[in-house]
């Protein structure tokens, strides 16, 4: 009996089959974390490590000088979670990255510095700390510094998902129309809207322009390429005397203000508010998140971890780990920024939820 089992394993393995039987247990036991883990990288670390960084690392050894947050339990060395890629680029005074889009959905977040700016199909989106700014998949980017010190921002891409998949493309042959209408490769856009164009076609808030396609590039994104910090601070702070979520207290989404959606199709982003006092209830989700720390302190306890954050530190939550978030030590509000991959596992329906 074992001789024949065994001659047929080798029989299936030879001509690239297998039984279930052999391995049942990798098929029924699939792990809904993929070994990652639920970690903190902190700015005290990570601040020094960007100023090395700055000084010996130069846009010859790659066009973006940038930093990944490299999950310990990941089996590649850029992946955050799962999903989602959290890394951390450093632009010194006058230096540029090469226009490129990809297939991939990005945001980056301004933590330290002035002068930073993305410029987003002929858009140019000056930032400042804490603004929110997307580049869609598909869209045309490029960055710069024109301040008089480094600037420092977070990138999240939904980079894994898109590996994972095995559709990640970047592309960087853009190119622009000359006089005579034949084509010209350019390293960067030329600036052909005027800045604050995203805010003054949707930064009203209920009022849309109904005379413009809203389609911008080859997004499916939003055609809203910066969120303020300043209006979503305000926001936040108008709703501090309401209840709130249970699981996240005074909590807001970054939507698409065309149809009040995510702003991108597979990734969510948030900000929040706990207030000093605060502990929420733990839950669990089959999304994963990151988290930014934009302004006060506070624990988050993912599963049997506590994270201890203050200001620009950034974590992340594996999927379907139970978490909550306390702000107790400290007389000041917390604002904490997060992405989530809700969105593609909603709309894969593997969306899931849960008290923790
Ligand atoms: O700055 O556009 O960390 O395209 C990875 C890919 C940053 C960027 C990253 C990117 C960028």
């Amino acid at each position: 009996m074992a001789a024949v089992k065994e001659s047929i394993a080798e029989r299936a393995a030879s001509n690239s089959f297998v039984g279930l039987w052999e391995i049942v247990q990798q098929v029924e036991g699939a792990q809904l974390q993929k070994g990652f883990v639920p970690y903190l990288w902190k700015w005290d670390v990570l601040k020094p490590l960007m100023d090395e960084v700055s000084a010996n690392i130069t846009l010859e050894d790659a066009d973006r000088r940038v930093v990944i947050m490299s999950n310990p339990g990941a089996r590649h060395k850029h992946h955050s979670t799962n999903t989602l890629y959290l890394s951390c680029s450093i632009y010194n005074p006058g230096e540029t990255a090469p226009v490129h889009r990809h297939t991939s959905n990005a945001s980056r977040f301004v933590l330290h510095g002035d002068g930073g700016y993305t410029v987003i199909e002929g858009e140019k989106c000056p930032m400042s700390r804490g603004d929110l700014i997307l580049t869609p998949a598909g869209t045309w980017h490029d960055h710069g510094n024109e301040g008089s010190e480094p600037v420092i921002w977070v990138d999240v891409l939904d980079l894994p998902l898109v590996e994972n998949l095995a559709v990640s493309k970047f592309e960087f042959d853009y190119s622009e129309v000359d006089d005579q209408g034949a084509p010209k490769p350019a390293s960067v856009q030329t600036v052909s809207l005027p800045v604050g164009h995203s805010y003054n076609l949707y930064g009203a808030g209920g009022l849309i322009p109904a005379f413009i396609d809203h389609k911008r590039g080859q997004s499916a994104g939003t055609p809203m390429f910066i969120y303020r910090w300043a209006d979503a601070k305000a926001a936040l702070q108008r709703l501090r005397d309401m209840e709130g979520s249970p699981y996240d207290g005074i909590i807001l989404e970054y939507v698409n203000p065309v149809n009040g959606k995510a702003v991108t199709t597979t990734t969510a982003f948030f900000v929040q508010m706990l207030r000093p006092g605060e502990r929420t209830q733990a839950h669990r989700q089959t999304a994963s998140f990151a988290y930014c720390c934009l302004e006060g302190h506070g624990r988050t306890f993912v599963g049997d971890t506590v994270l201890e954050w203050g200001p620009n530190d950034m974590f992340v939550i594996p999927n379907w780990m139970p978490h909550r978030h306390e702000n107790l030590s400290s007389t000041e509000d917390a604002f904490l920024y997060s992405v989530s991959d809700a969105p593609t596992m909603q709309k894969l329906d593997l969306y899931r939820e849960e008290p923790a």
